[in-house]
């Protein structure tokens, strides 16, 4: 194994970081920030065109999207650190948590808060979808809070993936000033305890 990161400081890049430091695999971290300019290289873009981070490479293997990312990387070493589904069913019951949390309130909520508050230079500044966002943000927030209701990680038993992209957006929120209900935030001060997450944390902040 050969593994490279790129990416740093965002709650994305702080994913495959995190699943990395659970699973101690070890990598050289590039760490290249959005809108720096470093993502817009000849030699980034040969790694990934769309000019994103984060990206990997294992070898000649290359990868971006922060899911597949995780996912690839959790597939490398068994770890009782990291639950790693192995039925068809297990599998797509992760997955479809895993869609749930970046499709909804990742891509739909936040990263659309985002780029209509703090990157409305770019996009365009809209209060309306703002605030759109963060109903939605909370209307699918209730779904993970009857769930944590009687157990301590999203998928029932072990801590997962689903559980780090969770956490990854649940940080975002915060710092976006959602409250977060009861289960949820326990849940959320509970997993922000572990080595793993700390370590990620200040690896991918700088800190
Ligand atoms: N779907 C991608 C999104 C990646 C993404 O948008 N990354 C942002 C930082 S969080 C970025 O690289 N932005 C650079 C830019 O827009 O110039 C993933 O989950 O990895």
């Amino acid at each position: 194994m050969n593994l490279e990161f790129w990416g740093a400081g965002t709650a994305r890049t702080l994913r495959p970081i995190w699943v990395a430091e659970e699973l101690n695999l070890k990598y050289l971290l590039h760490p290249i920030g959005p809108r720096t300019g470093e993502t817009q290289t000849e030699d980034y873009k040969a790694l990934n065109p769309k000019q994103k981070i984060p990206c990997i490479r294992n070898n000649e293997f290359l990868l971006s999207e922060s899911v597949a990312i995780c996912r690839y990387l959790q597939g490398l070493k068994n770890s009782p650190n990291l639950f790693k589904p192995s039925d068809p069913e297990s599998i797509a019951l992760e997955d479809q948590w895993c869609n749930f949390i970046y499709g909804e309130l990742d891509e739909t909520s936040l990263y659309v808060m985002r780029r209509h508050y703090d990157l409305k230079a770019i996009y365009g500044s809209s209060s309306i979808v703002v605030e759109s966002c963060r109903e939605y943000f909370y209307r699918n927030l209730k779904v993970i809070e009857n769930t944590l209701h009687n157990q301590d990680t999203l998928f029932g038993y072990d801590f997962g993936l689903a559980d780090i992209l969770l956490v990854t957006c649940l940080d975002w929120a915060v710092a976006y000033d959602f409250e977060l209900p009861e289960n949820i935030s326990n849940y959320h001060k509970k997993i922000k305890l572990r080595d793993g997450y700390k370590k990620a944390v200040k690896i991918n902040y700088g800190l």
